[in-house]
Parts: structure tokens; sequence; C-alpha cells
């Protein structure tokens, strides 16, 4: 489903078994080498969503090999099974079969929600292309605002995001302001392994240097 131009939901995309396995890695990951953390914003306040990220590190406002806010560890590798779920996914979200030609993102940002975590509206604009963004919900479902190229405000709409969804945004919807203002507690499948909580995985390409 089109929600906005370049704006693709395909809901229940990941089965169980793709899920499960998001789950045991992202567990991983959590743990190191870099530890999944609450970012701290320049302001002094911190996120309530908790990042872990793979190939660059993502912190306020800008990426990097190292994870300089949290223990300057280098961050985990973007693993190909990875990189190449990202390229199906762009595949199964738009009609052209060759939307998905050389897509190859180099940093994938994991974030979890707890019941009360929230993400503001923003704009994603610390990359440097305009490569699609692919976005993989497993757990609790949200509410997942997507709003427009030029201010927080309306016209946005709201689509609930669930358990194994995906979204790829590109073309025009790539700079659009969107957030989650709220999660849904124990709407999530147990058999993915996640008990509670709200995982989502993005992909991106930086444009940095290799
Ligand atoms: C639309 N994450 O990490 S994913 C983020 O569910 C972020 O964790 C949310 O926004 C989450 O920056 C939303 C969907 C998403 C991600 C990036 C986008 C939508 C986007 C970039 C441009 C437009
Ligand atoms: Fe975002």
């Amino acid at each position: 489903r089109e929600v906005a131009p370049g704006a693709v939901h395909v809901p229940g995309w990941l089965d169980l078994d793709a899920q499960r396995r998001l789950v045991v890695a992202c567990r991983g990951w959590a743990r190191g080498p870099v530890p999944m953390r609450r970012t701290e914003l320049p302001g002094g306040g911190r996120m309530s969503v908790s990042t872990v990220c793979l190939g660059w590190h993502w912190s306020p406002y800008r990426y990097t090999r190292t994870a300089v806010d949290v223990n300057d560890a280098p961050v985990a590798p973007v693993p190909a099974w990875l990189a190449d779920l990202g390229r199906r996914a762009v595949a199964a979200a738009y009609p052209d079969p060759r939307a998905a030609d050389g897509y190859d993102p180099d940093t994938v940002l994991i974030n979890f929600y707890t019941g009360d975590a929230r993400m503001g509206m923003h704009q994603d604009k610390d990359e440097r292309t305009d490569a699609p963004i692919v976005s993989l919900s497993v757990g609790d479902a949200c509410t997942f605002r997507f709003g427009n190229p030029r201010n927080r405000g309306r016209p946005y709409t709201d689509v609930r995001l669930e358990s194994g969804d995906l979204f790829v945004f590109g073309g025009p919807s790539r700079f659009a302001y969107h957030g989650v203002p709220r999660v849904f507690p124990s709407t999530g499948d147990r058999r993915t392994g996640l008990p509670g909580g709200r995982l989502n995985l993005t992909m991106r390409t930086t444009g940095l240097d290799a």
C-alpha cells in the first residue's frame, strides 16, 4: 500500500521465522561490541528509545565508525544477509524490477521501544544520499506518524505498524518528517522471541566512504 509517493507499507512481509532470526541477531548486537543504550541528546536529555547501530554509529547528528558517545568501540559490521534482506525489501515494495539494483545499505539502526517509549517528529538527514530507507518492525504494534517534508505538524497520516511489517521510504518521501507517538504494549506475538516491547530496524545508505 502506497501511503504517499515513494512510501510503501507491506504488512506482514516477514514471516515468523524471519522475525525470530532478527530477534536473535539483535539480542547479540544489543550486548556488544557497543551496548544498546538510550542516546544522549545535546540538550542534556535522553531518548526514550534504546538504539544500537551496525556499520556506522549514529549519534546526534552524525555517523562515525566508533561509538563516540558510548564506549568508543568500533561498531559491528552490517552482515551480508541483512543487506540482502534490505534488497529484497526494496524489490518487494516497488514495482520497478530494477528498483533494488545496487541497493547496498551500509548502516542499520536498531531501535527498541518499551511501552512508554516515543520518537518525536523528525527528518533523517544525516545521510548524504537519497537512497531509500527500509524499516522492519517486530513485536508490539505502534502508531507510526508519516508527515510532510516541510514541518513537524499536519498534514500527516497515522499508520498502525505490526510485527512483521515492512515500510520503504524513497523518492519524495525520503525526507518527510516522521515519528512514533505511541506503542501498544502486549500486542506482539511472543512466538517471535520478544516477550515485550517493539524492535525496529532501519537500513540506510550513508554515502560516507567505505
Ligand atoms: C520516513 N525510526 O530511526 S521507522 C529512525 O520505528 C526512525 O523506530 C522509527 O524514525 C522507528 O530514524 C520509524 C520508519 C522510518 C524511518 C526512517 C524514515 C520512516 C522514515 C526516513 C524518512 C522518512
Ligand atoms: Fe527517522
